[in-house]
């Protein structure tokens, strides 16, 4: 028995393919006695009354061993190396579902499909009893959960820090076609994480500074809190693909810290305050920002970003002190990598432990300070762009503003000494923004004090350094400044989403060596005008499209026919991101069709276009875009006369377990952000790796998409970033007459075609009164007439094939590990390990 499991425990993934028919069969009832063992001691269940749930969380189980017995051994070989680390602070990891994942990673699904299969199981329901982790918003909270998928394939010693939010983002429902905002409990059965009640940080916050001098008279500070909170680690196992290399996520949950003060009051028969203490402590950790490229400065969300920050660098400290090392060789150990300015705060912190815990002198400080961090910038978007008003963070953090007011001081005064009497300069670069109130700007503390500053496109980097952080370019030169284009993991986006389409490359290519080496897909351009092939391609199409028109019956209730085009337009919903232009668009087509005869009805390509994505919830506009999808969708689906050749569908709950049901499915996906708002986007990559055609504007990564695929395999429209200044002035200042196709829509709209037409009312008059900022008047004609050849495109099926195919031969550029690797030369200067198969 014990040889099985030192067998199954230790196997190693990479010889999954070259198992023997023997090996499996000891692997799988190796899997099938952990299995049993844990539904009938773990769960305490028998196995006569295992239910699907009972199915996964035994299944999980068994694999969660085998994940944290490497993880430990992982954690040995990195203290053992003692190499430089990474540790990557985000306040969101949009995870979705473990299971599948851990199963391919550590190429063990085929044993678990086959062990459950003969207990009766599919592995499949299994895996879809998961519920999703979904601590994130977003493309940014998901590019997290893509570094860390990489960074453990690659090997790389890295630790991902995050909140254990005991709610995630929320669930969405639509009633009545209104989103509604339904709390994400996410933490019940969670076998994926392992709570660390050994690995606690006291956390302060309020009080006052004292100022003393020291036996030396040198002038110290010590900071007296007024509030103290308890950190408590819990720790998520994070295995790379085809390595035994598993990484940790480690996550902060907040707790009434057990001091005596607490006590006291309990002893005093205060027990209700003593309890009502506690649940102010689990506030800060117990819910997730529900907001997507903005930010509303508010007291609980900088609590929890200082009390996150300063739990991860206790703990970054605390192992750093354990190797005696000279505090100069800090930055030669440690890299931290801020996600967007969120983390901003643990530059002040680090100072603050060196200068006031530590003793060193600020100069010495400041140079460890800035050597390990770097800092990725996801938005320009000023609503997005962090202040901390000086009231808030003086009474929540006293000796964090001081230092925040030194580092100004002293970056002001070199400013100066370069460009001596520009006054205007120092206001616009100061960290302080002399407004009423005073604002802390994050991200200037964010750029000051890191030795790298990254866009995440070519032109997002460009856009930063000419628009919002030109002057930082000047005072710091043009090499503090990078570009790191974004990427996704193809484990997760195309093996776990697609198995059908991974497979069929892997029949090409012979093996799945290009799941590590994404730039292999090149091969597959050699097959293009292989007959056979193109059937299987666009086989797996359709079945995509069938399983994605199954979930869109199980949650809209409407049956799409698969062999339309499906049009995709999934991500958070945001003016920015044009979903109004979109169904616009829509609304125009089905004019169109309802002015047709019979006999042009004909030569019409059916199309449905869906829709999914989260609106925050007090984002009104976005809400009333919604409403809008819906309201379409509720008069043009029930239309006899346009029956199959238009369908609108608004999936509910966008996630990314239903991401990886969507992307596979699309024939064509929406990435129509007002050219220079979208940083990067990622989905757009997700959909084309996918063998999906893409409509998208001169923005974000569509540029380089474009670049890697070849202009003739995108439907590019729209107007151009450079451009976009002197349209909006020309919206305020005349020259501006509404697109007349799009007044149309406007008048149908208003003529109540769709419902109340107050209801729209506002989502009309921004474009028609209030200056248009998003430019969808600008381009609706570019758009419509985009479509229009989109339609005659799909047509020619035999040309679109060759498109979607040469498309995917050509996305090596966009795999997460391209990544990982520029940010580890580029920025981290971090090696990865070097680990033996049998290690
Ligand atoms: C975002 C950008 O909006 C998005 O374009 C980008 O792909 C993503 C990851 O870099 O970051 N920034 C914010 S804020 N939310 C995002 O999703």
């Amino acid at each position: 028995k014990e040889e099985f499991e030192v067998h199954y425990h230790s196997s190693h993934p990479r010889r999954e393919k070259r198992r023997g028919y023997d090996e499996i069969t000891k692997l799988t009832s190796c899997f099938q006695r952990e299995f049993v063992r844990h539904v009938e001691t773990t769960l305490a269940r028998s196995l006569y009354n295992c239910d699907e749930l009972a199915a996964y969380s035994g299944t999980a189980l068994a694999f969660r061993d085998r994940l944290i017995i490497e993880w430990n051994k992982t954690q040995q070989r990195q203290t053992f190396t003692d190499q430089k680390r990474v540790y990557y602070l985000s306040l969101e990891f949009l995870m979705g579902r473990a299971l599948d994942n851990a199963m391919l990673n550590v190429g063990m699904k085929d044993v678990a499909r086959d062990g459950l299969a003969d207990l009766g199981f599919r592995v499949e329901d299994a895996i879809s009893q998961e519920h999703d982790a979904a601590l994130g918003n977003g493309g940014l909270g998901r590019l997290a959960a893509c570094f860390l998928d990489s960074m453990a394939t690659l090997n790389y010693p890295a630790w991902g820090y995050g909140l254990r939010y005991r709610y995630g983002i929320f669930k969405q429902e639509i009633v009545n076609g209104y989103q509604m905002e339904i709390p994400d409990y996410w933490l019940d059965n969670n076998p994926w994480e392992f709570p660390r009640h050994d690995i606690t940080v006291d956390i302060q916050f309020y009080g006052h500074v004292n100022k003393y001098q020291d036996e030396h008279g040198k002038t110290c500070h010590s900071w007296e809190a007024g509030e103290t909170v308890q950190a408590v680690a819990y720790d998520v196992p994070i295995p790379g693909y085809r390595t035994k290399t598993t990484n940790n996520l480690r996550l902060w949950s907040s707790k009434a810290s057990s001091g005596e003060f607490d006590f006291q009051k309990f002893n005093a028969g205060d027990y209700e305050s003593a309890v009502a203490d506690q649940q102010t402590a689990e506030t800060i950790s117990a819910v997730l920002y529900p907001n997507d490229n903005l930010e509303r400065g508010k007291e609980l969300r900088l609590k929890q970003q200082y009390f996150w920050c300063a739990a991860s660098l206790y703990d970054i400290v605390r192992r750093f002190k354990k190797t005696n090392r000279a505090w100069s060789e800090f930055p030669d150990q440690i890299a931290i990598q801020l996600n967007d300015t969120h983390p901003t705060l643990a530059i002040v912190e680090l100072q603050r432990i060196l200068i006031d815990v530590e003793g060193l002198e600020w100069d010495e400080a400041w140079r460890i300070v800035t050597g390990t961090f770097g800092y990725t910038n996801h938005t320009v978007l000023p609503e997005a762009l962090e202040k901390w008003s000086v009231p808030l963070m003086q009474n929540l953090l006293p000796r964090h503003l001081q230092i925040i007011y030194d580092i100004n001081l002293f970056f002001l005064q070199s400013v100066e000494k370069r460009f001596p009497k520009d006054r205007d300069m120092l206001s616009r670069v100061s960290i302080i923004e002399e407004s009423h109130p005073k604002m802390v700007r994050m991200a200037h503390i964010a750029i000051i004090g890191s030795h790298k500053v990254n866009g995440v496109a070519e032109l997002h980097s460009d856009l930063i350094k000419t628009t919002i952080f030109k002057d930082f370019v000047e005072i710091y030169g043009p090499d503090r400044f990078t570009n790191v284009t974004n990427g996704i993991t193809p484990r997760r986006w195309l093996h776990q989403a697609n198995p059908a389409l991974s497979a069929l490359i892997a029949e090409k290519l012979g093996g799945y060596d290009f799941l590590t080496d994404l730039t292999l897909l090149d091969k597959l351009e050699a097959f293009v005008d292989d007959q056979e092939f193109r059937k299987k391609w666009s086989d797996i199409k359709a079945n995509n499209k069938l399983r994605l028109a199954r979930l869109i019956k199980d949650v809209t209730g409407y049956s799409v026919n698969p062999q339309s085009l499906f049009d995709v337009q999934v991500k958070r919903i945001h003016e920015y991101k044009r979903q109004q232009l979109n169904i616009f668009g829509v609304i125009h087509r089905y004019l169109k069709l309802k002015a047709m005869s019979a006999e042009e009805r004909k030569k019409v390509v059916p199309r449905v276009s869906i829709f999914g994505g989260k609106a925050a919830p007090g984002y009104w506009m976005a809400k009333s875009i919604i409403y809008l999808i819906n309201s379409v969708a509720a008069v043009v689906n029930k239309d006899e006369e346009i029956g199959d050749l238009l369908k609108v569908i608004f999936i509910e709950d966008y996630n990314v377990s239903k991401a990886e049901i969507i992307c596979p499915a699309s024939d064509i996906s929406e990435h129509i952000s007002t050219a220079g708002t979208e940083a990067s986007g990622t989905s757009n990559m997700k959909f084309v790796l996918n063998g999906g055609l893409i409509i998208g504007t001169c923005d974000g990564a569509n540029i380089e998409i474009t670049r890697e695929i070849g202009e003739q395999n995108i439907f590019l429209f729209g107007n151009l970033a450079e451009d976009v200044e002197e349209l909006r002035h020309r919206h305020f200042y005349g020259g501006f007459t509404l697109d007349p196709q799009l007044k149309r829509v406007f008048d149908s709209i208003k003529s109540g075609t769709f419902g109340d037409a107050s209801s729209f009312a506002s989502l009309i008059a921004s474009i028609e009164e209030h200056g248009d900022y998003y430019l969808v008047s600008d381009d609706f004609n570019s758009y419509v007439e985009t479509h229009e050849m989109v339609d005659k495109e799909f047509q020619n099926r035999e040309e679109w094939l060759a498109k979607s195919i040469t498309s995917v031969a050509r996305m090596g550029f966009f795999s997460m590990d391209r990544v990982t690797n520029e940010y580890a030369d580029s920025i981290w200067n971090v090696e990865p390990l070097n680990v033996k198969d049998d290690a």
